[in-house]
């Protein structure tokens, strides 16, 4: 436990922008250079948004897309996918609070959705030395006032205007969502095991029948659990129990 965490910081500086590539390289840059706990990035627009394993994130100019520089105390390597889901459940709370008449899900390891669409995503990248890291970059991307999606995205993502019928103010909604993630983030820090309790309640996965991609095949069995490390533990047809990393696997919809 550390008492030199202190609230109040997440959002003490934002770097505004209106086009970049990707918010991620410039916060990276920005904590590379000394930059603080809390400082965020955001942009209007990006043109090379980017999700897990350089997948593309649509990021038009509508939408929230933004990043955080964390320097996490004592944080291994394996423990970063923990701060993906702790992302997602930032959005999911942040959504429920400021419109409580939805009911906003995550989907493990980094997506935060409404029914089955997805509606916000995480992308940590960290700086480490040895398996510690130096700071996380924790990129969020919320489909906020985004009407129209491409082709490839109309089955299968949304946005709060969509859910709503009305735009979202998208100052309010980051400022929100950095008052929660900090609140999230103390916690996270001394006591993860409360972390995976919300995480559970919000969860839209646990309970249900899943289907993994693994490099070596698909796995199919029933979402358990996750564990101290943000994994998701599925119970496999056959009985066996097994833990799934977010970079081995894929969930398949
Ligand atoms: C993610 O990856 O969900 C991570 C998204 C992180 C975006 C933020 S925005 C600020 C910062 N800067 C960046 O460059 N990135 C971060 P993943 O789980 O791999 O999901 C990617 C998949 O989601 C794509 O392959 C598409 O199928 C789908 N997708 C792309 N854009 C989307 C969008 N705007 N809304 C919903 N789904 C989308």
């Amino acid at each position: 436990m550390s008492d030199t965490l202190r609230t109040g910081t997440f959002g003490h500086r934002i770097h505004h922008y209106s086009r970049v590539a990707s918010t991620n390289d410039i916060a990276y840059k920005v904590a590379l250079e000394g930059g603080e706990e809390g400082e965020v990035v955001v942009a209007e627009e990006q043109t090379q948004g980017r999700g897990r394993g350089n997948h593309y994130w649509f990021s038009p100019s509508g939408g929230l897309w933004f990043s955080l520089v964390l320097r996490p105390q004592e944080i291994l390597l394996s423990e970063i996918p923990a701060l993906n889901l702790l992302g997602a459940l930032g959005i999911a709370i942040t959504c429920g609070k400021l419109f409580p008449r939805l009911s906003p899900q995550i989907r493990w390891p980094n997506d935060t959705v409404m029914g089955d669409r997805k509606v916000g995503g995480v992308l940590c990248r960290a700086k480490c030395k040895k398996d510690k890291a130096i700071f996380v970059v924790m990129g969020i991307g919320v489909n906020l006032n985004i009407e129209d999606f491409l082709p490839s995205l109309c089955y299968t993502a949304t946005s709060l205007r969509k859910e709503l019928g009305h735009t979202v103010e998208k100052e309010a909604f980051l400022q929100t969502f950095l008052e929660e993630m900090e609140e999230l983030y103390v916690i996270f820090q001394r006591n993860f095991s409360s972390i995976l309790e919300k995480a559970r309640l919000f969860s839209s996965l646990l309970g249900k029948q899943v289907t993994v991609q693994m490099r070596q095949g698909e796995i199919k069995g029933l979402a358990q659990d996750f564990d101290e490390e943000g994994n998701l533990i599925v119970r496999l047809e056959s009985g066996i129990q097994t833990r799934i990393t977010p970079e081995e696997g894929y969930l398949k919809f």
